[in-house]
């Protein structure tokens, strides 16, 4: 409290700021900790194209409705930027995330009952969710789970398979688990979506909320729906709302690959997929994409209406995420596994009791969910988090914890997201180096100009020290359990 009065007694804030400054740092300083934990994760969800990121098309009323009432956090980055290494990641708050106590242990040492439905850990997508499989779940994490499962690709209907051009009803010879092309897959079929994954997962998340309610005890609820990840599955309706011929594609001006070093292009690009041949199918992409979304976006809106319909809200912290974002023809790249910004940025929405609503531009990062879930719930964070809480944030938005944000993707390459830059190292030392107040698409890549020497100098150390100190917390922790 008394910093923030003298913060804002330095920038010269008005007696009226100060006051209301005043107001929401007295109403969250009396907030008791929050007793439960609704934890919502969505897969492969691009933070841009939700409505309350700025989106101009997809409806997404839900978690819309979740940001207004919440902080929304502008620029917030995963640390792996596929699902595995990355849902290892925020679930133990460390960017390489194979050591360490994780969220659901913790709470479930400080008597809290944890639940999870559906993908919170890495499962594979379609293969476990047909199978009904827990993937690469850790069974210690969660005191009851329950997976969702379904047909997927093998659903009856309207089946695409968009990079190779086939447009089919039959049921044979469909991608699916494991087949090379089963990310350009979509599946428009008549119903009413109650027997996709997502909608099963809602199901029995309000379900597990009614329990939770009357037995009283401490809970988190941890979701996780695995749309918008392909194969995008959903009811003809949702598909109509996002007709392709209105789908605008990403603008990628001539010779945008001149400038990005071999190892930052992605391998799954419009020429080598087969894409670049179908523009309308690129379009369909994006109809498919945005229809699992507003699907997926439903769901949501299931969980947190029971949530507010029990009386729960007022003493649960609630998180909405995606493991890491997606490429959907941005610098003609389709899917993952990529540093630039349409992958790493995530969306981040925190709404806690006492909390008020804002919307924040301050660098976060996966890794802070779990401190800051420690410090909303009262209980301590344990040493093994490298991650910040984002309390303070939540008490005034301009506030910041992290000068720099770090990802990483497969293969020793590493990326660093400031406030206004986002700088990319790969493995063979190339480099990409954006000025994102400038040139927020990442078209003009700044790293071999002699006038930003002085700049990628100071972001190479700053990459280094957070390399290296991760990499060497990630050894350290090995010889740990190989000592053991
Ligand atoms: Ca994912």
């Amino acid at each position: 409290m008394k910093n923030t009065i003298l913060f804002l007694y330095v920038l010269g804030a008005s007696v009226a700021q100060l006051a209301a400054a005043q107001l929401a740092a007295a109403q969250f300083a009396a907030a008791e900790p929050a007793k439960n934990v609704l934890f919502l994760v969505s897969d492969d969800l691009r933070a841009g194209v939700l409505g309350c990121y700025g989106d101009q098309v997809s409806d997404t009323p839900n978690i819309d409705r979740l940001a207004s009432r919440g902080v929304l956090f502008e620029r917030s980055y995963c640390q792996g930027t596929v699902c595995g290494p990355s849902r290892a990641s925020f679930m133990r708050g460390r960017y390489f995330g194979n050591e360490g106590i994780t969220l659901g242990e913790h709470f479930i040492a400080q008597g809290r009952t944890t639940a999870r439905v559906g993908k919170i850990f890495h499962m594979r997508v379609p293969g476990d969710i047909i199978a009904g499989t827990h993937g690469q779940d850790v069974p210690a994490c969660w005191t009851q789970r329950f997976n969702a499962s379904g047909r997927e690709a093998h659903t009856p209907g309207e089946y695409a398979c968009l990079n190779q051009n086939v447009f089919t009803t039959a049921l044979e010879g469909r991608q699916s688990t494991g087949d090379p092309h089963r990310p350009f897959v979509t599946v428009s079929y008549e119903g009413d979506g109650s027997d996709q994954p997502d909608a099963k997962a809602a199901a029995k998340s309000v379900e597990l909320l009614r329990e939770f309610k009357s037995s009283e005890k401490p809970f988190m609820l941890a979701v996780g729906f695995v749309r918008p990840h392909y194969p995008m599955v959903a009811p003809r309706q949702y598909f109509d709302r996002y007709p392709h011929d209105q789908m605008t594609l990403p603008h990628v001006p001539e010779g945008d690959l001149d400038d990005i070093p071999p190892a930052g292009i992605s391998g799954s690009n419009s020429r080598k997929n087969g894409l670049a041949a179908y523009p309308d199918n690129q379009r369909r992409m994006w109809s498919g994409y945005r229809a699992s979304v507003t699907f997926m976006d439903s769901q949501v809106g299931r969980v947190i209406d029971e949530l507010d319909r029990l009386g729960l809200t007022e003493s649960t912290v609630i998180v909405f995420t995606s493991d890491h974002g997606y490429h959907l023809g941005d610098h003609t790249f389709w899917q993952k596994s990529n540093l630039h910004e349409q992958v790493t940025r995530v969306p981040l929405i925190v709404a806690a009791p006492g909390v008020m609503p804002s919307r924040s531009r301050s660098i976060t990062q996966l890794v802070d969910v779990f401190p800051t879930l420690c410090e909303l719930t009262g209980a301590p964070v344990p040493e093994s988090v490298q991650g910040k809480s984002l309390v303070p944030i939540l008490r005034d938005p301009a506030a910041e914890v992290h000068d720099a944000a770090f990802s990483y993707a497969q293969g020793g390459h590493h990326a660093l997201r400031t406030d206004r830059w986002a700088y990319m190292r790969y493995a063979d030392a190339t480099e990409e180096l954006y000025d994102m107040d400038a040139d927020p698409g990442q078209f003009n890549n700044l790293a071999q100009k002699a006038a930003y020497s002085e700049t990628i100098a100071k972001l190479r150390l700053k990459l280094d020290e957070r390399a290296g100190s991760t990499d060497a917390a990630r050894i350290r922790g090995k010889r740990m359990k190989k000592a053991k």
